[in-house]
């Protein structure tokens, strides 16, 4: 956690020398930044350490600009150490309050946040020392860490959770061992570092009214040992779980659809990753950190997919998918063949890197899919897996980047007519293969139907004649 607040701090830092009076226009004492048909309040000038910004007394934020811009957020250090400030009126078209909008404005001591408001960046009210009242959004679900800290109104908090609005912002003071925790009902999101650090708890039960959890929010939670992300939630944040150490178990619920960077890294104790939909597994988006190489995806720890309680080791990935994300099955050890639909039209990076048990690979589709990268599958799959793709097929997957790396790719299906050891081709060795058939009277490495061109259910010198025929005309 402290190396985020670091990240942010030095974020500013890098910030602050190139965006001093960057603002698009003024109107009525306040500067604005352009965004497309919207604007946003910025500051006239940056306030460098211990600056003060220009905006003092009475303020209050119009809807609408120059006739036509609606106002839609605070933007970074708008407000940033205007300690003349007395009040400030926000109206209900802001969406965002962006990091240290606030901070240090020491005069302010209420504030209304309109329920149109959804994200509020870190640090957004840090040091608001005189700020005792505030009316949160009940809308937010985004709400960076210590956006309340150093305010009045965070002092008068008593210890235990502490909710703003639609948020559960923290655990205030030390949480006693053996701690188990109830989010209360409709709460939206637990915010950025919530529970960070929190040793103590054992256990937590989120309300199916979440659709976020924050970034770092339950990092260092080393008490936890299972998890279960309820059917509302469609976010998981950076680092959200990061060292969990003794998280064995987590239900992964079926509106998620990001998991962001390193949200599981170092859950090492992970044994299993519990769903209910594998259709919407397959859609989750898993970052991956900066060097490509761990993913978010907690299934790179745990190695074993649950579906309903049954392990999944005969993975038929369902036809309503079209692409098969980035690390959905990297490193679950538990595969030990996968399908794949005719309706898949890509594979994402290391999809199924390091599946180890990995003995067949099926293809439904006549064109292959598209793959992201040679590493979709691990080099062990290509060489030791079996790739079953329609007979007809065959040539095109050997000849398609990265299928043509496996080793072993044969056809399935009914071989094409004159296709007679159904290898996907017709050539002069299907010839061969039919004479030296008939002449052996041992038809085991033939397709019959396929070979019997005149179709009469008897295999003679008529169908060679045919097939010779067929080739030549060909
Ligand atoms: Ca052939
Ligand atoms: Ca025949």
């Amino acid at each position: 956690m402290k190396k985020y607040i670091q990240q942010t701090l030095l974020l500013l830092a890098i910030l602050m020398p190139f965006t001093a009076s960057a603002y698009d226009f003024s109107y009525r004492g306040i500067f604005y930044n352009k965004h497309g048909n919207e604007v946003a309040v910025t500051y006239k000038e940056f306030p460098y350490y211990n600056g003060h910004g220009v905006y003092t007394g009475d303020v209050t934020i119009l809807d609408t600009v120059l006739y036509y811009y609606p106002v839609v957020g605070i933007e970074s250090a708008a407000f940033y150490g205007c300690n003349e400030l007395t009040s400030i009126t926000l109206p209900n078209t802001i969406r965002f309050i962006s990091d240290f909008a606030f901070y240090n404005c020491t005069g302010l001591t209420s504030i209304t946040l309109p329920n149109s408001i959804k994200t509020i960046i870190g640090f957004a009210f840090y040091n608001c020392t005189a700020l005792s009242s505030i009316t949160f959004s009940n809308a937010v679900t985004s709400l960076g860490e210590k956006a309340f800290h150093n305010t009045a109104w965070y002092s008068n908090q008593p210890d235990g959770l502490v909710y703003t609005g639609s948020v559960i912002y923290e655990y205030k003071g030390t949480m006693p061992a053996g701690t188990s925790i109830t989010i209360a009902e409709g709460t939206l999101a637990v915010g950025d570092a919530a529970f960070s650090g929190c040793s103590g708890l054992i256990g937590i039960t989120f309300p199916n009214s979440l659709v976020a959890i924050g970034n770092v929010a339950f990092d260092d939670c080393s008490g936890l040992t299972s998890l279960e992300i309820p059917n509302s939630v469609t976010t998981i944040g950076n680092h959200a779980f990061h060292n969990c150490s003794s998280l064995t178990s987590v239900d992964i619920g079926n509106s998620v659809t990001t998991i962001k960077e390193q949200a599981f890294y170092k859950c090492d104790g992970l044994k299993r990753v519990n769903i209910t939909d594998l259709a919407s597994w397959c859609n989750i988006y898993f970052a991956f950190d900066e060097d490509d190489y761990f993913t978010s995806n907690p299934l790179f720890y745990a190695h074993h997919l649950f579906l309903n309680g049954e392990e999944v080791k005969d993975l038929v990935i369902p036809d309503c998918i079209t692409e098969i994300s980035k690390a959905a099955f990297y490193k679950c050890h538990g595969l030990t063949s996968v399908t794949i639909p005719n309706s898949i039209n890509s594979i994402g990076y290391r999809a199924f890197y390091d599946c180890d048990s990995l003995q067949t690979v099926t293809c439904l589709g006549t064109m292959p899919p598209v793959m992201a990268s040679s590493e979709c599958f691990s080099t062990t799959t290509y060489n030791r897996a079996k790739l079953l793709v329609p007979r007809q097929s065959i040539e095109t997957y050997k000849a398609t980047n990265y299928w043509n790396k496996f080793v072993n790719i044969e056809g399935y299906g009914d071989a094409a007519p004159g296709d007679v050891n159904g290898d996907g081709v017709m050539k002069v060795d299907d010839v061969t293969t039919l004479i030296d058939a008939l002449l052996t009277g041992d038809m085991d490495a033939i397709f019959i139907e396929a070979a019997d061109l005149n179709a009469n259910g008897r295999l003679d010198i008529d169908d060679v004649t045919s097939l010779i025929d067929m080739l030549l005309g060909s």
